[in-house]
């Protein structure tokens, strides 16, 4: 399988999707936003995941007409939820190449124009690394996309090493996302526990919202309620599902 000559032809022949995950505010089960997350059904090969061809789409430089594409359908989707009565907060991931496409601000406008998605409604995902590769940059680049309005967030928080305070000095983050890796020893490790409640209180301080990462169990969810984190999004509210079964019937735990 050529996953780049198969990727070029992936949006034109219909093989991608989104899904969406629910992001939960741990003190009362409402749905705080909702996070895309890219699929592509290959009409050989069937499903194959974004750990495989995120990256190669990244290295060919594909990403970024996918991650266009990726932008204006869920701007598009989430128009329509809200249009619907569902309002709530949309999270796309950026990759670090789109960070560094100098016509990221311009795509996202569109996007948001097209749609009709008030921009607040907008929440942009970039890695703790992707800022730390060029810092500068990064700084630029999001300064021209929060003019617009957007929010951002922090993905996969506390892998990179980086603190949080710099972080906050180099942009405006509304949106720290701690990584599953410390969520997954929260409730039998005593490192975790602090590193995890380390990262929510600098968050508070901040001003930001914690959203805890990859969360499975209600013991996991009941120890990140108690340290306060304020939204959750994991396997034990929901799997990442097609747009139409989002709000189908109570598939959302709370
Ligand atoms: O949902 P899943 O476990 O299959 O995703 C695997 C990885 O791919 C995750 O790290 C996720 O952040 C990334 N990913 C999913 N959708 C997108 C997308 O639309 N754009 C980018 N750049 N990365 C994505
Ligand atoms: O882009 P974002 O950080 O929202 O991506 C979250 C990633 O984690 C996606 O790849 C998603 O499929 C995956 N994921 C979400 N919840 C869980 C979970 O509870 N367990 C595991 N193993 N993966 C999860
Ligand atoms: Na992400």
């Amino acid at each position: 399988l050529d996953i780049e000559a198969g990727l070029r032809e992936a949006i034109a022949a219909g093989q991608l999707e989104l899904h969406y995950q629910p992001e939960v505010r741990l003190a009362d089960g409402a749905l705080y936003g909702m996070a895309a997350l890219l699929r592509w059904t290959h009409p050989v090969h069937g499903a194959i995941s974004p750990a495989t061809f995120i990256p190669i789409a990244e290295q060919s430089g594909l990403i970024v007409p996918i991650g266009e594409w990726v932008l204006k359908t869920a701007c598009r989707q989430a128009a329509d939820w809200r249009a619907r009565g569902h309002d709530f907060v949309i999270a796309v991931n950026l990759s670090p190449l789109q960070l560094s496409s100098p016509s990221l601000a311009r795509v996202v406008d569109d996007a948001l124009r097209d749609s009709g998605l008030p921009a607040s409604a907008l929440c942009l995902e970039i890695t703790e690394s992707a800022i730390m590769e060029d810092p500068e940059a990064a700084r630029r680049v999001l300064r021209a996309l929060t003019a617009l309005g957007v929010r951002l967030a922090i993905d996969d928080f506390g892998v990179g090493y980086s603190s949080l305070s710099k972080l906050k000095h180099l942009l405006p983050v509304d949106v720290i996302k701690i990584d599953k890796s410390f969520v997954d020893g929260i409730t039998d490790g005593a490192d975790d526990h602090a590193i995890v409640a380390a990262i929510v209180s600098l968050t508070h301080e901040l001003g930001a919202t914690a959203v805890a990462e990859g969360v499975e169990t209600a013991e996991q969810a009941a120890a990140l309620r108690a340290l306060d984190c304020h939204v959750a999004q994991g396997y034990h509210f929901s799997r990442p599902l097609p747009a139409y079964r989002c709000f189908s019937q109570s598939e959302i735990r709370s």
